[in-house]
C-alpha cells in the first residue's frame, strides 16, 4: 500500500509486504447482501470471475463484516496474502471500504469487458472515517433538464468518491421538474421549457422514487430543493392563482436571475407551498428539505422575512430539517436549520454573519472553490466565471475550518453544478471531473493527511478509470 492512489486519501494507511491476488475461484462473504452484490457486480465484468456472494463460505476470499464497534461511516480494511477483510459498524462503512478496495485494484478493473490480470491488491491495513458527515454534490435539473438515466449515472460516479448527498435543484425560473399531484399544471406547464426554449421535462413521482432508491443503494441521500420565493417564474407561469392579478407571466428561457417572486401577501401562495412541500416530503426518505431562498431580489426584505417565518415551520411540521441558501440568515430561526454558504471571497456577507450569529449549522459551498459551473480557465468551452476560474488545485487547496470568520458548526461541503450552460451528460462530466473528487477529498480526509502534490499524483491515476467508464473528464493540466 505504499503508492496507493485512493481518493479521498484514507485517514490511516499501514502498508505491509504482503499482497493478495484475486483469482477465478474467489468468493465474497458478506454480512450485507446489498454491499456484497455491489462489489461482485463491480468486479465481474473486467475479471470475468463468477464471484459468488454468500452469507457463509468455507474459504472466504473477500469478507465484508458488520461489527459492533467503530465510527459511524468508518471502516477498517485489511489485506493479507490469504484474504481481504472489511469491517464496519454500518453498511455505509462497508460500502466505503468497498470503494477503497476497488481503487486498490489495477485501473483496468473498471473496464466493461474481460481484461488480463493479475488482480493484485497491495497488502496492509487502512483505518478510515470521514471528516464531515455531509459530503454533497448538487445538480441543477431546472435550467436544463436531465432525465433519470443521466441522474443515475451521476450518482454512480459521485458515490465512487464517498459523496453521500445528492441535492437536486428541482425548480427555477426556467422550469419546474417534479410532478405535484395536487397541482398538476406545475410540471405539465411549468416543466415544458428550459434555458434556450426547446426541451424541458420533469420527473414523475415514480421517476423520483427510482432516483431515491438508486441513491440509497449507494448510500447517497437525496435532498430536494424547491427554490422560493425567488426563482419561481415557472410556477407563476404554470399557476395563474399564484399571481396577484391572476395573470401568469410568460415562460422564461433566458439566464438572468432575481426577477421573479411568489406573492407573499397571498394566502394561495401558502396553500401552494404547503401542498408542494408535503408531497415532496412524502417521497423523500432523507431528513432534509431545501427551500432555496437565494437571490430574492424582487421580494422586499420584510416580505422575505414574513415568507420564511411561515414556510420554515411547515418543513419542521413535516418532520424534516430546513436547508436554505445562506440568505436565510437574518430570518427567524428554525431549530437545527442549515444555511448553505455560497459566497465568494472577499465579499463581506451580512447574511452569513447573521446565520453565524444565530447559531445556524453551516454547509459550505464557497463559489470560488467548489462551484462546478465555474470554468477551469478562460479556455473552458462552457461554464460561468463570476466567482473566478476554478482549477482542480483551487477546488482542492483550502481548509474548511479556516474559511469562515469565527467558530461555527460545519456539517459538511457541497459542490453545486448549475446548468445554464450545461446541456448534455458530457457537459456534466467535463465540469465535474476531476474537480468533484477534489472536493470529495476536502470533505472526507483529515486536513493533516492531504496535500496538493500527493493528491495530484493519486488523482492522475484516475484518468484511465474514467476513460474506461466513458466519463468525458477535463484533462486539467494542473493534474495530468
Ligand atoms: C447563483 S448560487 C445562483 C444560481 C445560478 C448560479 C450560477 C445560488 C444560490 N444562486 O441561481 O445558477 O449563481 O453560478
Amino acid at each position: 500500500m505504499n503508492d496507493i492512489t485512493v481518493v479521498p486519501v484514507p485517514a490511516l494507511v499501514e502498508p505491509s509486504n504482503a499482497a493478495y491476488e484475486l483469482r477465478a475461484d474467489a468468493a465474497i462473504r458478506s454480512d450485507s447482501a446489498s454491499v456484497g452484490a455491489y462489489l461482485a457486480e463491480a468486479l465481474r465484468p473486467a475479471t470475468g470471475f463468477a464471484l459468488p456472494v454468500e452469507a457463509a463460505h468455507p474459504r472466504p476470499a473477500i469478507e465484508l463484516r458488520l461489527v459492533g464497534h467503530g465510527p459511524d461511516e468508518g471502516y477498517e480494511l485489511v489485506v493479507e496474502a490469504d484474504g481481504i477483510v472489511v469491517r464496519a459498524r454500518r453498511e455505509a462503512g462497508l460500502f466505503y471500504g468497498v470503494q477503497t478496495l476497488l481503487q486498490l485494484l489495477p485501473s483496468t478493473v473498471d473496464a466493461a469487458t474481460v481484461q488480463d490480470g493479475p488482480w493484485i491488491v497491495p497488502g496492509g491495513r487502512i483505518a478510515d472515517e470521514p471528516r464531515f458527515s455531509y459530503r454533497g454534490a448538487m445538480l441543477d435539473v431546472a435550467r436544463h433538464f436531465f432525465g433519470v438515466e443521466v441522474v443515475l449515472r451521476f450518482i454512480d460516479a459521485l458515490s465512487r468518491y464517498k459523496i453521500n448527498v445528492l441535492h437536486l435543484h428541482l425548480s427555477d425560473d426556467q422550469g419546474w421538474r417534479i410532478a405535484i399531484e395536487s397541482w398538476p399544471q406545475l410540471a405539465r406547464v411549468g416543466g415544458a421549457t428550459q434555458v434556450g426554449g426547446a426541451g424541458g421535462g420533469w420527473f414523475s413521482q415514480a421517476d423520483y422514487a427510482r432516483i431515491v432508491a438508486h441513491a440509497a443503494a449507494r448510500h447517497v441521500t437525496v435532498v430536494p430543493e424547491i427554490d422560493m420565493p425567488g426563482h419561481t417564474n415557472a410556477a407563476l407561469h404554470a399557476c395563474p392563482a399564484l399571481n396577484d392579478d391572476g395573470v401568469p407571466p410568460a415562460a422564461y428561457t433566458g439566464v438572468e436571475v432575481g426577477f421573479s417572486t411568489l406573492a407573499v401577501g397571498r394566502e394561495e401562495t401558502y396553500a401552494f407551498v404547503r401542498d408542494v412541500l408535503a408531497e415532496v416530503a412524502a417521497i423523500t426518505p432523507g431528513p432534509w428539505l431545501h427551500i432555496g431562498g437565494d437571490e430574492a431580489q424582487n421580494t422586499s426584505a420584510q416580505d422575505y422575512r414574513t415568507f420564511m417565518a411561515r414556510v420554515q415551520p411547515m418543513v419542521t411540521a413535516l418532520g424534516k430539517t430546513v436547508i436554505a441558501w445562506h440568505q436565510i440568515g437574518p430570518t427567524e430561526r428554525e431549530p437545527g436549520r442549515i444555511a448553505q454558504y455560497w459566497g465568494a471571497k472577499p465579499e463581506p456577507d451580512e447574511d452569513l454573519l447573521a446565520a453565524l450569529a444565530q447559531g445556524d449549522r453551516i454547509l459550505l459551498s464557497p463559489a470560488d472553490r467548489v462551484y462546478l459551473d465555474m470554468r477551469y480557465t478562460a479556455e473552458t468551452p462552457i461554464g460561468h466565471d463570476w466567482a473566478g476560474y476554478i482549477t482542480t488545485q483551487t477546488a482542492y487547496d483550502w481548509d474548511p475550518d479556516t474559511l469562515l470568520p469565527g467558530p461555527c458548526d460545519i456539517v459538511g461541503i457541497e459542490a453545486p453544478l448549475w446548468t445554464e450552460s450545461v446541456a448534455t451528460a458530457a457537459d456534466i462530466d467535463l465540469l465535474t471531473f476531476p474537480r468533484l473528487p477534489a472536493v470529495a477529498e476536502v470533505a472526507w480526509s483529515p486536513q493533516a493527511a492531504r496535500d496538493w502534490a500527493g493528491f495530484r499524483a493519486r488523482l492522475a491515476a484516475h484518468g484511465p478509470r474514467w476513460t474506461l467508464r466513458g466519463v468525458a473528464f477535463h484533462p486539467d493540466p494542473t493534474v495530468f
